[in-house]
């Protein structure tokens, strides 16, 4: 009797361990952190945070997003406004989508009109880096996860958003620098460089400029003789070159970096009108990838090409799920990009997706 008693004792004490064990399992593969779960993506992780302890009130199914997009001024932004439309179908997440035409203000009231309509998650592209704290402080007070994706926020307070999906576009510029270095390697010094910068107060643009100059600067010969913004436009692009033309007369830039490949395109019209051939006579790099860069790759119009990924959609829509399930997040989520050159455009371009 007394035997029996213990060997019941000791099974039930064993049952019950196992059960802890497999609960303890299946919470610790919940909380797995997101880059374990996202196959494709590079991710640096600085900082995770625990979310369901912030947003309890969030932890639903049914998910409502509302997503600021900053403008429609590029074949990037098409992508990147398309990626993130057909990913929210796929993924069963209701999408309010509200486009600023390259207005922080149009963002501010989108996004309030947002928290009006009590969403579970906000997104936003931001137009510029600055100006931030006041609308993040808005959303964290009505208790509602935000998501920045493509360009960066500038705050101090890095808890008013969750997590910041986008490029590294420092390192864009750092790859511009080194293919302009490569590429004038033979020449002698006295280079004449011109610079298309975005939007003023963007990010890709401060950064772009940024990572470019602090490789550049490796040879003193090498200098950036013109540099303006031109808002990631083709219209942008072609006035600046045109202007930049002008004002060089007998010594136009031996090279062109364009912080996109529109303005790359804008420009390559004003070249051509000015008489010169461009990608021969004006080395031209840009920033992103787009289909129609490539065919001027091909042309030989365009002589390099840093990628810079606007497929975002299934990263947002994936940390949105993230953010409902109520697990951790990699503070920095960074798609993985590339450098394509003129040599083998040809071989890339039937795999490009914008
Ligand atoms: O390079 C440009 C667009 O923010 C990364 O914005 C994006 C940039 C992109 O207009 O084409």
């Amino acid at each position: 009797m007394h035997l029996f008693k213990t060997t019941t004792r000791a099974t039930l004490c064993f049952l019950l361990c196992l059960c802890f064990l497999l609960i303890g399992c299946f919470a610790f593969s919940k909380n797995k952190p997101v880059e374990s779960q996202m196959p494709t993506v590079e991710t640096v992780v600085t900082e995770t945070i625990n979310i369901s302890s912030l947003y309890p009130s969030h932890m639903n199914e049914d998910i409502v997003m509302g997503f600021s997009q900053l403008g429609s001024e590029s074949d990037w932004r098409l992508a990147n406004t398309a990626s993130i439309v057909e990913s929210a179908k796929e993924a069963g997440i209701t999408l309010l989508l509200e486009n600023a035409e390259q207005s922080q203000q149009a963002q501010f009231s989108a996004i309030r009109s947002f928290i009006e309509k009590q969403v579970d998650v906000i997104a936003i592209a931001p137009v510029v880096q600055t100006g931030w704290e006041n609308i993040l402080q808005e959303i964290k007070e009505a208790g509602i996860p935000v998501v920045i994706i493509d360009r960066s926020v500038n705050v101090e307070d890095t808890s008013l958003y969750v997590t910041f999906i986008g490029s590294d576009f420092y390192e864009e510029g750092i790859k511009a620098g080194k293919y302009a270095l490569d590429k004038m390697r033979n020449k002698p010094g006295g280079i004449r460089i011109a610079e298309l910068e975005g939007t003023v107060g963007s990010t890709p643009s401060i950064d772009r400029g940024r990572g470019f100059r602090d490789v550049i600067q490796e040879r003193d010969d090498m200098e950036i003789i013109m540099s303006q913004p031109a808002d990631f436009t083709i219209e942008g692009g072609k006035k600046v070159m045109e202007q930049f033309l002008q004002e060089a007369g007998e010594q136009p830039p031996q090279l062109l970096f364009a912080h996109n490949d529109d303005m790359a395109i804008g420009a390559i019209q004003a070249i051509e009108e000015f008489g010169l051939e461009p990608g021969k006579d004006i080395i031209i790099i840009s920033v992103d990838g787009t289909r129609q860069a490539f065919e001027m790759m091909i042309e030989g119009k365009i002589n390099a090409v840093i990628e810079c990924n606007p497929l975002q959609g299934s990263l947002l829509m994936q940390a949105a799920r993230e953010i409902m399930g109520g697990r951790t997040l990699p503070k920095r989520i960074i798609p993985p990009e590339d450098i394509f050159t003129q040599e083998y455009a040809h071989l890339e371009i039937d795999h490009r997706k914008y």
